[in-house]
């Protein structure tokens, strides 16, 4: 089975994505970090999929190429708890 690409918008700072960040290192999941307050594009990215800046959000690409967009911390660790070690 091919894993999702996952790609976190965060920013240093922020203690939500750091919550978020330190889930992913402990549960062993990789994450592309895109920081909304270096990169114009990805805040763009984020506001116009999302409808807003609140951060850590996180937009999982599927192998088939569907993309959804999770926010909330709670639920980004939930769903990275399920992913486990991918
Ligand atoms: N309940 C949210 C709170 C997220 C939150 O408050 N994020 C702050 C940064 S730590 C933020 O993006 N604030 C700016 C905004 O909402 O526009 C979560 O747990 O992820």
């Amino acid at each position: 089975m091919t894993s999702p690409d996952l790609a976190l918008y965060h920013y240093d700072g922020c203690p939500f994505c750091t919550r978020v960040r330190e889930a992913a290192d402990r549960l062993g999941v990789s994450l592309e970090l895109r920081d909304i307050l270096e990169s114009a594009d990805h805040r763009r990215e984020l506001t116009q999929s999302t409808g807003s800046q609140t951060v850590p959000v996180l937009r999982i690409e599927e192998a088939s190429g569907e993309v959804r967009w999770v926010p909330e911390s709670a639920q980004i660790i939930e769903y990275l708890d399920g992913r486990g070690g991918t």
